[in-house]
């Protein structure tokens, strides 16, 4: 069922619907007639529209009923147009522009206009022609420290975080499609599933009847739900950003909800190290991909360090949340040790979480029903299921004992061994 008034937009009745959107018009230049509509969705939920002008352009993104992946065999409610657009309201203060600027959102039709970004690409698409971002790293790190310490217990007074908690509850939807597609379903025989057979045929089996694998997956399925650290963007992996030479944008907060950190920062991490090993499979003579691998290693690396760098900084700088009261602390040298060593191990922590939960969101892309252009782009089977497996051996690890690697350059060297 869905409310009245609400209906499909369709390329034909986007423009009729922008016309009556403030400022909207103007923006577009010319009328109705005039503007170009091209619907660009790409991804596995909603209708995605580009619409240009003869002045400039928007986007329209629009929740149907169903998940655009299956289609309307799988119903979805369409409630999550609206966190999508209230996410990007919460965090944009904090990142500027680092996500789009919303121009209006239409509660009847869970419709969003916003800034169309351009000559922005998807990362991942990018990754996979193997062009390099030398801005990218440090972009990202900032998003996701300015993101997740500004929403959290350490910037937040205890009753702000709750009321947000209070709202983003209601996006309890999109959180059970983690929890299932992500931290369940790769772990049993379920329809969903898929995987290049028959190669990994036997090693699906095998992660099936492995204990310990499933232990660990249980282990950060409960860590999703119930460890409200700070507001998470939910899904951001290389398909969530934008990019030119010099600009990073995140895009679909959809699955924005209270949850703990190291899932955003592990969903960075996980699908940077499945770009890694799926270069063997785009790799020809006239493109080798050695030297890129490593890029895609030091970015890994520069996202973490810049992360910890930036959230440290951010939390000695304006500890303003109702966490580590400055009361207790100010004035006593010791104290003032003793927090910073506090903090330090706070992020130590949060290493270890994002490791293993980077581990789930490489594991999911291999076994689970939504899988990457990194490794599905890869024509040849065998090679696809020979990088699929090495993603899969150090998902494992990461699962297992993510407190066997001592840092960053840990994975990196892990990575380059296991290929
Ligand atoms: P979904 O929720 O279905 O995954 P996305 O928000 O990821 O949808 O958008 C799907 C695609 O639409 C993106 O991969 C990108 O190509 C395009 N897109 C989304 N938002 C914008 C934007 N603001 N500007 C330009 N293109 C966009
Ligand atoms: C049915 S699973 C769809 C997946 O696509 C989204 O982008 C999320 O990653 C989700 O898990
Ligand atoms: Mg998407
Ligand atoms: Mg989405
Ligand atoms: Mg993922």
């Amino acid at each position: 069922e869905v409310p009245p008034g609400y209906e499909p937009l369709g390329e034909e009745k986007v423009a009729a619907f922008l016309a009556a959107v403030p400022a909207v018009p103007e923006r577009l230049g010319g009328g109705p007639a005039d503007w170009s509509v091209r619907e660009v969705g790409d991804g596995n939920l909603n209708y995605v529209y580009l619409v240009d002008g003869p002045h400039g352009s928007v986007c329209v993104k629009q929740a149907l009923p169903y998940l655009r992946l299956v289609g309307e065999g799988w119903p979805l409610g369409l409630q999550r147009a609206h966190f999508e657009q209230l996410a990007t309201h919460v965090v944009a203060p904090h990142v500027g522009r680092a996500v789009p600027q919303i121009l209006h959102y239409d509660p009847t039709l869970f419709a969003i206009v916003m800034e169309k970004l351009s000559p922005h690409i998807i990362l991942r698409r990018g990754m996979v022609a193997g062009i390099r971002y030398p801005r990218l790293a440090a972009q990202i790190a900032d998003y996701m420290a300015n993101s997740l310490f500004h929403t959290s217990d350490l910037a937040l007074p205890a009753r702000r975080k709750k009321e947000l908690m209070a709202e983003f509850c209601g996006n309890w939807e999109l959180c059970g499609l983690t929890e299932e597609v992500i931290f369940t379903q790769p772990y049993m025989v379920h329809p969903h599933n898929r995987w290049t057979s028959p190669q990994l045929d036997a090693t699906a089996a095998r992660v099936r009847g492995d204990t310990e694998w499933k232990l660990a997956a249980a282990r950060l399925k409960l860590k999703f739900l119930a460890s409200p650290e700070a507001l998470l963007h939910g899904d951001l992996h290389t398909g969530s950003v934008m990019v030119t030479a010099d600009d990073t944008r995140v895009i679909d907060p959809e699955f924005a909800f209270f949850g703990p950190m190291g899932f955003d920062v592990g969903a960075m991490l996980g699908n940077l190290w499945i770009n890694f090993f799926a270069q063997d499979g785009h790799a020809t003579a006239e493109s080798p991909r050695a030297e890129y691998q490593d890029w895609v290693l030091e970015t890994a690396e520069a996202v973490w360090t810049g992360f910890r760098e930036r959230f440290l900084a951010l939390w000695r700088g304006g500890a303003t949340g109702d966490a580590y009261p400055a009361a207790l602390f100010d004035g006593d040298p010791d104290a003032i040790r003793a927090l910073e060593a506090e903090r330090q191990a706070y992020m130590d922590r949060l290493f270890i979480d994002s490791l293993a939960f980077a581990g789930a969101k490489i594991t999911r892309r291999i076994l689970g029903i939504a899988h990457n252009i990194d490794l599905e782009w890869i024509a040849d089977p065998d090679l696809r299921a020979l990088c699929e497996t090495r993603c899969l051996t150090l998902a494992r690890r990461l699962m297992l004992e993510p407190g066997r690697f001592r840092g960053i350059a840990d994975v990196s060297a892990a990575c380059r061994s296991i290929r």
